[in-house]
């Protein structure tokens, strides 16, 4: 198998309509703050346990076609010394990583951020990939004010980004590309679409600046939507079309799939949004769907409190997530459906 029939088949096993991304990266800060809310300390053995939990829940395969962990996570064993992940590449979900080593400030730019971790990438992509990982992920962070991020920052995060890919392909992974145009802030709607579209557009010319082939990236970009403490609240139908504008305007046809992060979203929101992008946009180039981290997870946490550990109830909130997200990935979410187990 060449390097791009292989790239070709993971694209076509994570890009399946009807079924989306379950993000399940959080690095050791990250974990901590989401275990912190339930009052849960973030050890080693309670971090393998809560992923086994999600990894194991039945029928996850229905809605989920792949899932990102966290470089433990693929070290990780059950008790019985098999690989945590077994249980998802098992069911044919695709295993991917997070392999950005998080974000900082950009030197003399103060307002804008960089991520980190392309030293090293090739040797570690290899690593994950013999762990049984067909796809990477890289996150970028842009946070709104009046000046920034500014065209240096853009610049840089675009860069950084096309870099990251083009590592990615060239070892037969498929880079998930991750621009985040953060929600903090009082922005309005019309900000945060100024904001993507000239992210959007410095990321596709690095990307084809450093030769990556479209066809096989996935993008992972934030919904245009005001900043949360903004005064007046966008409706999911204004959500909706301001997005598909601004990814009409700068995400080429070849892309095969656009699969949104929730980025603060409540779950129920992120899943309506998603609803009103696909049912505005039904003969859209791309896939539309989800990678979603705290809206899929939010309620297993709530769920679990680390206490259940048959994880009985936890897995039955993943998978009503995955559900009706699913549905909205088809445009046939109704938020009565929200009152279902
Ligand atoms: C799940 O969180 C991912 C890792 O975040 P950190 O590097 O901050 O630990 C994160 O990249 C996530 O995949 C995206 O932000 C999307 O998650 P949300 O919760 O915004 O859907």
């Amino acid at each position: 198998m060449t390097i791009t029939d292989e790239l070709q088949a993971t694209v076509e096993q994570i890009a399946q309509s009807g079924k989306g991304i379950l993000a399940a990266d959080e690095s050791l800060p990250t974990i901590a703050k989401r275990f912190a809310q339930i009052k849960v300390e973030s050890t080693a053995q309670n971090r393998r346990a809560y992923r086994a939990l999600l990894f194991t829940a039945p029928a996850l395969e229905n809605y989920i076609s792949a899932v990102i962990a966290f470089e433990e996570t693929l070290g990780q064993k059950t008790d019985d010394g098999v690989p945590l992940t077994d249980a998802l590449v098992q069911r044919g979900i695709v295993l991917g990583v997070k392999v950005d080593k998080g974000t900082g400030p950009l030197a003399l730019s103060r307002g804008d951020h960089i991520t980190f971790g392309l030293d090293g990438l090739a040797e570690r992509l290899q690593r994950f990939k013999s762990q049984g990982a067909r796809f990477a992920k890289w996150r970028e962070v842009y946070q709104i004010s009046d000046r920034y991020p500014s065209f240096v920052g853009i610049s840089a995060n675009a860069e950084t980004l096309a870099r990251y890919a083009a590592v990615c392909q060239a070892h037969g992974i498929v880079p998930i590309v991750e621009p985040e145009v953060l929600i903090d802030g009082d922005h309005s709607l019309a900000r945060c679409a100024d904001v993507t579209q000239a992210v959007q557009t410095a990321v596709f010319q690095a990307l084809h600046r450093h030769h990556v082939a479209l066809e096989h990236v996935i993008l992972k970009p934030n919904m245009v939507m005001q900043g949360k403490d903004h005064t007046v609240k966008a409706s999911a139908d204004e959500i909706a079309r301001a997005t598909l504008r601004v990814f009409r305007r700068t995400v080429p046809a070849a892309i095969p799939s656009i699969n949104f992060l929730s980025g603060g979203m409540s779950p129920a929101e992120a899943t309506a949004n998603l609803n009103a992008i696909n049912a505005s946009h039904p003969t859209s180039p791309w896939l539309l769907s989800f990678s979603f981290g705290r809206a899929l997870q939010q309620p297993v946490l709530q769920a679990w409190q680390g206490k259940d550990r048959t994880g009985g109830s936890a897995q039955q909130a993943l998978l009503k997530r995955a559900r009706l997200n699913a549905a909205a990935q088809a445009g046939a979410y109704d938020a009565a459906m929200e009152a279902s187990h």
